[in-house]
């Protein structure tokens, strides 16, 4: 089978009798242009749908004739000594987007949200983000350093590092760029490109407060720079109020240690705060007293304000929540039920309510969230939906801890205007079209 038989972007999958037909079955390309494909497509999702729907029918070979994989031995455990996906899962994969301007090592690549079942993302699919490419760094050879207002700058080897007490906790890591190209009209076409700066991840490692005491540091000191090992001189400003609440040196990832493209082997995990401050390859952190304007503060990562103004050092990522499934670039292939789901988040807390809207905001509806609700983590919700082949538009809103809620585009703008390229987490419209395509637009 090659890759192109394959099931793609995470269609919403037809129902049994569709199958039978062995119908055209719609699909978006690799670019998430809408694109025809044939092929017999199966997944979780699909035997779902068909178990809703009841349809059993007793003219299917596929379950009338015994396959070949049940009349044959199966592959020896040694084929594979490291875990990989299905080969019928092999479209399912980060995405640098057709919108940006790329180079090789000034990049980004994006996790397939339309393809995401619950809270955490698998590793290999964590978005990634690199200033100055990706490195390999060999363990035996990696320090942190602790320095500035301290008794003694110290030096920790990954050994000793790993050999402090240790937490693991569930938290999301946003790019504060995730969302940028929805401030223009250019609409890109999926959930992918407009919320795929976004993975959720179970982060082990030591609670940063823990080495600053170990370093002596200066008690009145309100911030600290964090400076990561590779080529792109990624320095941040990081609040002292952060650093001792809930950030942490981290080296494990997902239960094992961090991916390469994710830091291996140590980055910072700063809880709620925008992706550029979690300093992947982290070599030293600085004590000190005062914000110490780097180029990714001072030049970069600032918000331009409508009044010409711009804003600095706005580092939490506020509530926000889009709808994975339907979403752009996938096509509904028949009426009848279909489970609306998606993520929401705050880098203020938890979050308390999502509602879902089939008619682009004139009326909600409260969704079912699954458990457990984290601190600083995705959430994941659901609500049931039975289109009738009507246009819908589809939204999905969310209130935090603080009792923020997410402002609707044209809210937004009103305050930012739509010159920014950060901090977009207005809500998000998906069109169902009566066709069933469903595509990217923004109301008002
Ligand atoms: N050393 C270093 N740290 C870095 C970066 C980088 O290029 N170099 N990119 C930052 C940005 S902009 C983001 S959004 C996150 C992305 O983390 P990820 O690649 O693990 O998704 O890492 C941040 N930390
Ligand atoms: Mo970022």
């Amino acid at each position: 089978m090659s890759s192109d038989d394959l099931p793609d972007q995470g269609k919403i999958r037809p129902a049994p009798e569709s199958f039978l037909d062995s119908d055209l079955i719609e699909s978006i390309s690799r670019h998430g242009v809408d694109h025809r494909r044939r092929g017999l497509l199966q997944s979780a999702f699909g035997a779902a749908v068909a178990a809703m729907s009841g349809a059993v029918v007793a003219s299917d070979q596929d379950i009338l004739t015994l396959p070949e994989w049940s009349r044959t031995l199966g592959k020896p455990v040694a084929a594979n000594p490291y875990g990989q996906p299905s080969i019928y899962e092999q479209n399912i994969i980060r995405r640098q987007s057709p919108g940006l301007t790329q180079t090789d090592q000034a990049s980004v690549a994006f996790t397939p949200l339309q393809n995401m079942f619950g809270m955490i993302t698998p590793s290999g699919l964590h978005f990634e983000r690199h200033h100055q490419g990706w490195v390999d760094i060999d363990p035996r050879r990696h320090r942190l350093m602790i320095n500035g207002l301290v008794e003694k700058p110290i030096v920790f080897t990954m050994e000793e590092l790993m050999r402090m007490p240790s937490v693991s906790r569930l938290h999301f890591l946003e790019c504060g760029a995730n969302t940028a190209l929805e401030w223009g009209n250019s609409a890109v076409p999926t959930v992918q490109y407009t919320h795929g700066m976004l993975s959720g991840s179970e982060w082990t490692g030591v609670p940063l407060s823990l080495l600053l005491e170990r370093a002596g540091y200066d008690k009145g000191a309100k911030y600290l720079l964090a400076e990561g090992a590779d080529g792109s001189s990624m320095t941040r400003t990081i609040n002292m109020e952060n650093a001792l609440d809930d950030a942490i040196v981290a080296y494990g990832q997902n239960g094992e240690m961090l991916r390469p493209e994710q830091g291996y082997p140590l980055r910072l995990v700063v809880p709620g705060v925008q992706g550029v401050s979690w300093v992947k390859w982290l070599r030293r952190l600085e004590v000190g007293d005062m914000p110490y304007a780097t180029k990714d503060e001072a030049s970069h990562y600032v918000d331009l304000m409508p009044d010409g103004q711009q804003r600095q050092y706005t580092a939490i990522q506020e509530a926000k929540s889009v709808i994975t499934a339907p979403s752009g670039g996938q096509k509904l292939q028949n009426r009848g039920y279909y489970n609306i789901t998606g993520l929401a988040w705050s880098g203020r807390g938890t979050v308390t309510k999502v509602e879902v809207s089939v008619d682009g905001g004139r009326n909600w509806r409260e969704a079912r969230l699954d458990g457990p609700v984290l601190p600083k983590m995705l959430t994941r919700f659901h609500a049931d939906w039975v289109w009738q082949g009507e246009t819908a538009l589809l939204q999905s809103r969310v209130h935090d801890s603080t009792g923020y809620i997410q402002p609707q585009r044209a809210d937004l703008v009103a305050v930012r205007g739509t010159r920014s390229i950060y901090h977009n987490n207005a809500i998000q419209t998906w069109r169902v079209k009566s066709d069933g395509e469903v595509d990217n637009v923004q109301l008002g």
